[in-house]
């Protein structure tokens, strides 16, 4: 089953997307996802310039020879463009063996571990009052888990907090936006936050929170402290993590769970958190952490340590990326939860998709291969738009993580 045909589309319904469409022989085709925000244009590359010609001709059922071959092929290993670039093959090579033998990718994982997965939503509000009526709101469509972010007094913006209710972007057109931090301003605010939720929606809602690695050790370590009597689901990205080792600090002193791992890209970026029992969910993701068969290594690896998954799911995934998280959630032992931040209506449009939400959870659905699809016509009336994440600085001018 011989590879004919591959190309990229880049299209902008909505946001920026960047996808692989591999065609065999057989006109089977599949789908993979390789959108990397901000710096879109050189995952396309990697895959034009780079991968493309090595796939033509190559046998599209062999999927973790392909892996191997892209991986320790290239001589220089990981890194997020590699890795998006590896993940979009694997992930189009998944939905090609799926549609060829007829059967929904979880099917060949395994099959379902669960009926259906539980998602969070993102609430969000300019102060507590309307990050407060944002979570209700959540809690009426049937969420079962909703993270809570909330512009802080003091500073003109931060992290989680847009303008949308159930689409969060923080990708702007034209060059990067500035915006100012206190760490300060944010460990005095964000207990009263959730003081808040838990007394307002009681012991049973799943209650998350995105730090967006913007803390020293020290500094998570007393927020997640000061957050344990309002018993979160997790605390996300509490300090950059390409040191490992400095959540050993900020997990001798709390017992709110720990989440990390959006922005890895392979199971050596997490693998001491992971032994060493320092975190509870690992975030990595089909689209940034080699696809679906490296992701199920990861997870494997983490069911030894009694670490969950809680797969990273915000808008800058597409729906394609979605759909295979969603797959993977369904099979793996060790699923956690899974991120769901919903796609404009402009992106469902051009991804057409069989996955669906209901009372809080989530199904891929049964059609074989992934079960999305790209219109690519009307893709072309979405042209690709050059957009930045936002930048953060300290008030005293500091560049800070954003
Ligand atoms: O592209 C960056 C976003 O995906 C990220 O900021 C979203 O932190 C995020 C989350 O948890 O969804
Ligand atoms: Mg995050």
């Amino acid at each position: 089953m011989k590879i004919v045909d591959a190309r990229v589309i880049v299209c902008s319904p909505g946001r920026n997307f960047v996808t692989l469409k591999l065609i065999t022989e057989d006109r089977v085709y599949g789908l993979g996802d390789a959108t990397l925000n901000g710096r879109e244009m050189s995952v396309a590359s990697y895959l034009n310039d780079h991968i493309i010609p090595l796939l033509i001709g190559r046998d599209a059922r062999r999927i973790e020879d392909t892996w191997q071959y892209l991986y320790k092929g290239a001589y220089w290993r990981r890194g997020p463009v590699t890795m998006a670039a590896i993940s979009a093959v694997d992930t189009a090579l998944w939905d090609i063996k799926g549609k060829s033998v007829n059967t929904p990718v979880y099917q060949l994982l395994g099959g379902a571990s669960r009926e259906a997965v539980m998602v969070y939503g993102h609430a969000n509000g300019a102060d507590i009052d309307e990050t407060a009526s944002a979570v209700a709101r959540y809690v009426q469509l049937g969420y079962k888990a909703v993270r809570a972010q909330s512009g802080i007094p003091g500073l003109a913006s931060t992290y989680g907090v847009g303008r949308g209710q159930l689409h969060y972007e923080p990708a702007e057109k034209g060059l990067p936006p500035e915006n100012v931090w206190s760490s300060e301003y944010y460990l005095n605010f964000v207990p009263d936050l959730f003081k808040r939720l838990r007394s307002e929606f009681g012991p049973q809602l799943h209650l998350l929170h995105d730090v967006h690695h913007r803390l020293t050790p020290i500094q998570a370590a007393r927020l997640g402290k000061s957050l344990e009597p309002y018993s979160l689901f997790w605390m996300e990205d509490p300090v950059p993590a390409e040191l490992q080792e400095s959540f050993r600090l900020i997990r001798q002193h709390t017992t709110t769970p720990l989440a990390v791992g959006e922005v890895f890209n392979s199971i050596f970026d997490c693998e001491t958190l992971i032994r060493e029992q320092l975190i509870d969910y690992i975030r990595t993701t089909v689209v940034h952490a080699g696809g679906i068969s490296h992701l199920r290594k990861i997870a494997n690896f983490a069911e030894v340590f009694h670490v969950l998954t809680g797969s990273h799911g915000a808008t800058d995934l597409s729906p394609v990326c979605m759909a295979a998280a969603l797959h993977f959630d369904l099979s793996v032992h060790n699923f956690g939860i899974q991120e769901y931040m919903r796609h404009t209506e402009e992106t469902d449009r051009v991804f057409p998709h069989s996955y669906y939400f209901e009372d809080g959870m989530m199904h891929p659905g049964d059609r074989p291969g992934l079960g999305v699809d790209l219109d690519e016509d009307l893709a072309k009336q979405y042209p690709y738009e050059r957009a930045y994440l936002p930048v953060n600085r300290k008030m005293d001018g500091t560049m800070h993580s954003w």
